[in-house]
């Protein structure tokens, strides 16, 4: 036994682990201006107050040139690529376009507000379908002004004048509507902007009550936040409102010439941008669209033109996960007081050393490389220590956590039983109970041997 023990601490300390860079999105710490185009004006590329905007799947930039009455799309970095749409109420003309949107498909949807209607267009910008016309009843409308797509393809509309959301089926029919005008839950006072996650719930800005109200699929109310104000938390005349990919919501804060991203659940998370004309200031921000890089566009009412921001990204992450779970996580050599699963964040970039150490079990080591932005993945497989006598952690062949193989060769066998019940008590000292309670009674008894003989039968 002694001569065992020392063979033992003889042994080198054994690393398993496995190491995945997982291409997720950190969160942002800030965002920086990236690109801008356009000025006043009615030739390519140039804008009278810029209302709505969209980037499409393919990664076109669509904005509602409003008082130009025209669609114009760009690529990402501000290229004009082309423009549809006249003063006019025939069908493919509009009357101070506002809000406009894509489905997966690349199809444009274009609330064409005093026209009282919403147009759809191909991707190239072939007239498709009227939906909706003039006034009060079910699928009728005021000035409608925001328009969203779920990922069903349902279109989704604010009913300004009405003070209400209206749903509408893929092929354009009647769905439901939501709301009515005023102050209370479920209650609208000019609403604009409006987007629908994966999940169907609805966001809107209710614009004249300076709040957001989040809705259900099915259109029950889920919570209100913001009121009127310049503070952190309060809005002024939030016009135009967006999702990314993470579900996160940004407004445009229009009357406080910023832009406001909450969480999901509309917690504060920070804002960009003030008043003026230089870049990386807002005025009038009116439509904001975000892209599947999290990069966000803003459409500048006041400033006639399109503005890029960039999120910037100070730290990584690090997730770490271990089988088992629930070992206590080492950054560096400082214990931080989590466990696995978990997620470490705030880490600056570069390479960290990160332990998983769990009682009776092998402590693991691993090297991560952070990078901004990203989250790097981690997961340990914890093992238990070498029997004594033994250079090899067992191991556990068919992977339930329950270690058959004591001498670690590699197989579960007669020997493993043997060697069981020679070191029974060493064992029940020195090994994690888990990986060896064959009966699952939460300690290690002679009965655990029996079991590990029946099992390798
Ligand atoms: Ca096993
Ligand atoms: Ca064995
Ligand atoms: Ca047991």
């Amino acid at each position: 036994m002694i001569a065992g023990t020392a063979r033992l601490l003889a042994i080198p300390c054994l690393i398993f682990f496995l190491l995945i860079t997982i291409p997720v999105i950190a969160a942002a710490d800030s965002y920086t201006s990236a690109a801008m185009w356009g000025s006043q004006g009615s030739a390519d590329g140039q804008f009278a107050y810029p209302a709505g905007i969209a980037v499409s799947g393919t990664g076109v930039v669509l904005v509602a040139d409003n008082s130009n009455n025209r669609i114009q799309q760009f690529s990402q970095t501000g290229t004009f690529q082309k423009k549809f749409g006249t003063r006019g109420s025939a069908t493919g003309e509009f009357s101070n376009p506002w809000g406009v949107a894509t489905d997966a498909s690349g199809n444009i949807y274009v609330a064409d507000t005093f026209n009282h209607r919403i147009q759809k267009f191909d991707p190239s910008g072939s007239y498709l379908m009227t939906i909706g016309s003039g006034g009060t009843g079910a699928g009728q409308f005021i000035d409608p002004a925001g328009v969203a797509l779920d990922t069903g393809g349902n279109l989704y509309v604010t009913d300004y004048g009405n003070g209400r959301v209206e749903k509408f089926n893929p092929d354009g029919s009647f769905a439901a509507v939501w709301g009515s005008m005023g102050s209370g839950n479920l209650q609208f006072y000019d609403p604009v902007g409006i987007a629908v996650d994966k999940s169907g719930n609805i966001y809107v800005a209710d614009t004249y009550n300076h709040r957001i109200q989040k809705l259900g699929p099915d259109g029950s109310f889920l919570k209100a936040w913001g009121s009127q104000g310049s503070g952190t938390g309060q809005l002024d005349y939030p016009w135009g409102l967006a999702l990314d990919s993470s579900g996160n919501v940004y407004v445009a804060d229009s009357w406080n010439h910023r832009i406001v991203k909450y969480t999901p659940e509309g917690n504060w998370l920070l804002s960009f941008g003030s008043d003026g004309t230089a870049q990386g200031q807002l005025k009038y921000p009116e439509g904001v669209a975000v892209d599947s890089a999290g990069r966000v566009f803003v459409a500048e009412g006041g400033n006639h033109r399109v503005q890029v921001f960039s999120p910037v990204f100070s730290g990584g992450m690090i997730a770490v996960s271990s089988v088992p779970p629930g070992a206590r996580v080492i950054l560096d050599g400082t214990d931080t007081g989590y466990v696995t699963p978990c997620t470490l964040t705030g880490i600056a970039a570069g390479t960290h050393r990160v332990n998983a150490s769990l009682a009776r079990y092998l402590t693991a080591t691993g090297l991560v490389p952070v990078i901004a932005g990203q989250t790097a993945g981690i997961r340990f497989n914890l093992t238990p220590p070498p029997l004594p006598g033994y250079s090899s952690s067992p191991t556990d062949p068919d992977n339930d956590g329950l270690y058959e193989d004591l001498n670690g060769n590699g197989k579960a066998g007669f020997a493993d039983v043997v060697l069981f019940f020679q070191q029974l008590d060493w064992i029940a000292a020195n090994e994690p109970i888990p990986a060896f309670d064959f009966n699952g009674n939460g300690k290690i008894g002679f009965v655990d041997v029996v079991s590990l003989f029946n099992e390798v039968q």
